[in-house]
């Protein structure tokens, strides 16, 4: 009987791991690509890094509504970094082409 609670404890312990690494900060990539954001809405949690990614031949930027952030001028192969906080919903856009959309959710952290 000990034996199997023993057991019991160590999947226990496995599970309190994986459960640790789940709640641990990412990285997620925003890939600008004909004249595109893609994926165009990325939902992330407070805590998170988010790389945009320039694969155009033209420069963008990634600027929030009401100017809530903005990425500066992006050129061809360069990215943006940004390690997001503040729980929200963020629309974006590129300031030199007001035809690209793009939507940052930030949740809570779990
Ligand atoms: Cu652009």
């Amino acid at each position: 009987m000990s034996c199997v609670h023993r057991v019991a404890l160590a999947v226990c312990a496995i599970m309190s791991v994986a459960g640790a690494k789940s709640a641990a900060a990412h990285t997620y990539v925003v890939t600008i690509e004909q004249m595109r954001f893609d994926p165009p809405t990325v939902t992330v949690h407070s805590g998170d890094t988010v790389v945009w990614v320039n694969k155009d031949l033209v420069a963008h930027t990634v600027s929030g509504d009401a100017k809530r952030f903005d990425s500066g001028s992006i050129a061809s192969e360069a990215s943006w970094r940004s390690v997001v906080s503040e729980p929200g919903r963020y629309p974006y856009t590129c300031l030199f082409h007001p035809t690209m959309h793009g939507t940052l959710i930030v949740e809570r952290t779990p």
